[in-house]
């Protein structure tokens, strides 16, 4: 027997409302990386600007969040900075969106979560810093990120600056090809690897604008092809930590949290926060800089898609 449904508990936003009655393109922005991937008042910051790229890209920012029992698509300035500034949010994904819906507990959204949210809400495109993927000893731990099944089952295109370089890139790259996700070098040969513009490792696919994304999203839809896209997006070089430079600091941070015996959803969190510890808070003002990079692509794509 199955379990009887309703209707799914979203609540826009008034500017995502408008904008859905308008028409106007959408792009999805997570929560994770405010209340888990950043510290205050950067975290806050940075959601405000890269809520702004996507309007002067001409599209609408939908920042999604579960609060109060409804999943929240648009949060406006006083709930985003409630979100912010809230202890014990709890970090959600596929396993565990429905139980802060049930509880009333607060909670962000991760990758997976969001483009859940996402799809439910109907918008195709999502900005992100970097998606989760296969962690680093994975073949012991068996930490792979929900964000990749996710990718292989729900039809949001997620542009991110590759997947983090703590991860295991080789391995990530292969889960992503086995769930048949497209995996799209922007403007590049290279995946990226969040910091830094390259990880050594060849990008799937390579497309060069915002108009063949759009082309290449509607060809998979016409061939009625399931999943989510991952577009590639380097870090601007300005921005760009090389990855030589950084490697030294995620063998120390993995080092770290191995000793600490950090595991399951605290590991991407701990590696975020001691990877700004170590580099002086370098990797924070990189992973910024990367994420409205990321905001101003999906922004762009939105736009083309909508034409
Ligand atoms: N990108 C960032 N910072 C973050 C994340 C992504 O720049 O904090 C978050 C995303 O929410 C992603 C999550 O889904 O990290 C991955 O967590 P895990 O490895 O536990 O699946
Ligand atoms: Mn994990």
């Amino acid at each position: 027997m199955t379990t009887p449904s309703s209707a799914p508990p979203l609540v826009f936003g008034a500017e995502v409302a408008a904008a859905r009655a308008a028409g106007r393109p959408l792009v999805a922005l997570e929560s994770t990386i405010v209340t888990h991937g950043m510290p205050f008042p950067a975290n806050v910051e940075t959601a405000r600007a890269v809520e702004a790229v996507i309007r002067a890209g001409g599209a609408v920012p939908a920042t999604i969040a579960v609060l109060d029992g409804a999943i929240r698509v648009g949060l406006d300035d006083t709930t985003l900075e409630r979100l912010a500034t809230t202890t014990d949010v709890m970090k959600l994904s596929r396993a565990d969106l429905a139980f802060a819906v049930a509880t009333g507990r607060p909670g962000s959204t991760t990758v997976a979560a969001t483009m859940i949210a996402a799809a439910l809400a109907g918008i195709p495109v999502f900005a992100t810093g970097g998606v989760g993927g296969v962690h680093r000893g994975a073949e012991t731990t068996f930490d792979v990120s929900a964000d990749l099944e996710e990718l292989g089952r729900t039809a949001v295109t997620v542009v991110a600056a590759g997947a983090k370089a703590i991860l295991d890139l080789p391995k990530t790259l292969e889960v992503l090809e086995t769930k048949g996700v497209p995996v799209i070098g922007y403007g590049t040969d290279d995946l990226p690897a969040f910091w830094s513009r390259t990880s050594g490792l060849k990008a799937p696919l390579r497309l060069d604008s915002a108009a063949e994304i759009a082309a290449f999203l509607k060809a998979r839809a016409s061939l009625k092809l399931t999943g989510g896209v991952l577009v590639a997006n380097p870090v601007p070089v300005a921005d760009e930590i090389p990855a030589a430079e950084i490697a030294v600091h995620i063998e120390a941070a993995l080092a770290a949290a191995a000793a600490q015996g950090i595991t399951a959803k605290a590991v991407t969190p701990f590696l975020l926060g001691d990877m700004l510890e170590r580099t002086g808070g370098r990797s924070l003002q990189t992973n910024i800089a990367l994420v409205k990079n990321n905001a101003r692509v999906a922004a762009e794509i939105a736009v083309a898609l909508a034409r």
